[in-house]
């Protein structure tokens, strides 16, 4: 008897699920009818669709360009977290507003000026052997010459330096792989020091570099006194990426002026952006950052421009510490393999990526096998002779990213020009799969597709036009960032998110269980130095402490109840308010 009742209500909840999915079903069609929705769409909705509380696998920094600010989003869900206030004031986290941030700014000053504003650029993630270790992010100002160092234990930017010698910032911030130094190149060729040097001099007084930053991987801090630029001709030098394991030790920096062409339509001249792209190539730079370490070290070896160590080319030529190779026209990316084998390169001008192999630079450079020199004494490479192969990919490659099989040749190219993201190998230089993107992207990112330890997954295009894909908001519209799976055969596009904001410009991700962020901080910390504030006040503690015309405030806060609330003083009064956090939940 018991068995039976216990067989009919089994029988009966098994109707009712039936029931439940088939109307479920009948409402996921109806929903799909509504909205013009395809079985490929819901796929990529239940790819990206996280539920409420749900977390996300990959954490992206993405530069927030001309906002001076890093934002911070999620993937697969593509949720906007953080945006972390940087170069430019962020009122509502108060970067910007009190003593301790406003010291942080001015550290950004350029030769006394304060400077509001910033186009972040290239973000960095510190390493430990190659590999993210989640601690420090570092991002470079491409307006103005300088690199923020942002505390991955709280998503704050700690430091500012400016650079020196360099009048303005492309190919900045690259980790070398323990964090021994961040790589920073130049952009425009200019004189070293401050001074007036005629254009017509050009060639003879100025010049590009790359500095190379010691970076404290403990405290988080760039070094600037045990810093130093490698100096190099102005031919605009701007990415560069470090090597890793067999090539460890060494730079790479492209540049896109070989022809040192700088302009002058006025006088007849061709445009610039014409002339400086006549050669069918430039020049990769390939330097010896740890030898040159060493022989910044010497007095001998350096010449101090603006207080600053500078290695000159002759010094570095001398000893065999750079090297030059041709590349294809007005590179973008210059990008590693994760064992360090391997380098390639993309011409935005030209239709390939060009892969070199690193046995045989090094073997060009041990047998002294030189095609040339540059007129600056710098040995010349031959590109052939240095080549694993070229890959057609199609119009305007910039940039790459590492796949997961990146030992079976697995990299993701970004072509402008074609708007498209490439799936190709860079053993074979095969083409493998094309996925469109709306529209012209420019930097991609893998997920820590530019490590030693590249995790697959999503590839996320960084477009900067968005054109039709959004609703109509007058003439400027967002950017658009695409997430795409590319986990399969094929490509599959997921997930298109506006972004209105600056022009993102390249971005990094992370796996979230290298994260370690604070949950709160210790009461009386100031949020922007991780220290105790002299503010720091208890309750029970309030006080208003006068000295001269200055009067101090040492106040607290839980939610909306302040102490003190009345605050008299006199006109003329400068008033400081200390006020402490005393709330103990999470908020
Ligand atoms: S590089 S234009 Cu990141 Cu393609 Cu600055």
């Amino acid at each position: 008897m018991k068995s039976i009742f216990k067989r009919l209500s089994l029988i009966a909840i098994g109707a009712l699920t039936t029931v439940s999915i088939a109307s479920a079903e009948s409402e996921l069609e109806k929903v799909m009818k509504e909205r013009g929705l395809t079985q490929q769409d819901i796929l990529a909705a239940a790819k990206t669709y996280t539920p409420s509380g749900g977390r996300d696998k990959y954490i992206v920094f993405s530069s927030g360009g001309q906002s001076g600010q890093v934002m911070v989003y999620g993937v697969p869900s593509m949720r906007i977290l953080k945006y972390i206030g940087v170069f430019t004031p962020e009122p509502w986290q108060g970067w910007g507003y009190d003593d301790d941030t406003k010291k942080i700014l001015a550290e950004g000053k350029i030769r006394g000026k304060q400077i509001t504003w910033g186009d972040t650029h290239h973000p960095g993630l510190s390493e430990t052997n190659g590999k993210y270790d989640g601690k420090w992010l570092v991002i470079n100002d491409k307006a103005n010459p300088r690199i923020a160092v942002i505390d991955l234990s709280d998503f704050v930017t700690k430091q500012i330096v400016v650079n020196p010698v360099f009048k303005s910032d492309h190919g900045g911030a690259f980790f070398t792989p323990n964090s021994e130094y961040i790589i920073e190149a130049c952009q425009y060729g200019a004189p070293l020091d401050n001074n007036y040097h005629p254009m017509e001099d050009f060639a003879e007084t100025y010049r590009g570099g790359v500095t190379i930053w010691k970076f404290d991987h403990d405290k988080g801090r760039i070094l600037p006194e045990k810093s130093f630029t490698l100096e190099l001709p102005p031919y605009m030098q701007d990415l560069s990426d470090a090597g890793k394991e067999a090539s460890y030790g060494w730079g790479f920096t492209n540049s896109f002026n070989s022809e040192l062409y700088t302009g002058g339509i006025e006088k007849g001249l061709p445009p610039f952006e014409a002339g400086c792209s006549r050669n069918d190539t430039d020049f990769l730079h390939v330097y010896n950052w740890k030898k040159l370490a060493e022989l910044a070290k010497d007095d001998k070896n350096v010449k101090i421009v603006n207080g600053h160590r500078v290695v000159p080319i002759d010094v570095a030529v001398k000893n065999g510490a750079i090297f030059l190779i041709p590349e294809p026209k007005s590179p973008h990316g210059v990008d590693v393999s994760p064992d360090g084998k391997y380098i390639v390169v993309c011409g935005k001008l030209d239709t390939h990526a060009t892969v070199y192999s690193w046995e045989k630079i090094q073997d060009l450079i041990k047998k002294k096998d030189f095609a040339g020199k540059d007129p600056y004494g710098i040995p010349i490479l031959d590109m052939k002779k240095a080549m694993h192969c070229q890959a057609e990919l199609g119009l305007g490659p910039l940039h790459n990213q590492f796949g997961k099989k990146w030992k079976n040749g697995e990299i993701y190219t970004s072509l402008y020009v074609d708007s498209q993201v490439v799936r190709w190998d860079y053993l074979t230089c095969k083409v493998e799969d094309r996925q469109n993107v709306n529209y012209n992207i420019g930097h991609l990112c893998g997920m820590e597709g530019k490590s030693e330890d590249p995790q697959g997954e999503y590839i996320i295009a960084l477009n900067k036009l968005a054109i039709d894909r959004f609703n109509n908001i007058g003439p400027l519209h967002p950017q658009n960032h695409q997430l795409i799976d590319v986990s399969g055969k094929k490509m599959q596009l997921l997930y298109d998110m506006p972004i209105p904001l600056g022009e993102p410009h390249q971005a990094v991700a992370i796996r979230v269980d290298k994260l370690h962020p604070h949950v709160r901080y210790k009461m009386g910390t100031s949020a922007f130095t991780g220290e105790t504030h002299v503010g720091k006040t208890l309750a029970g503690q309030e006080k208003i402490v006068r000295d001269g015309d200055h009067v101090y405030v040492y106040g607290t806060v839980v939610r909306s109840h302040i102490n003190p609330e009345h605050v008299t003083v006199n006109k003329g009064d400068t008033v400081t308010f200390y006020l402490t956090n005393l709330e103990r939940a999470r908020g």
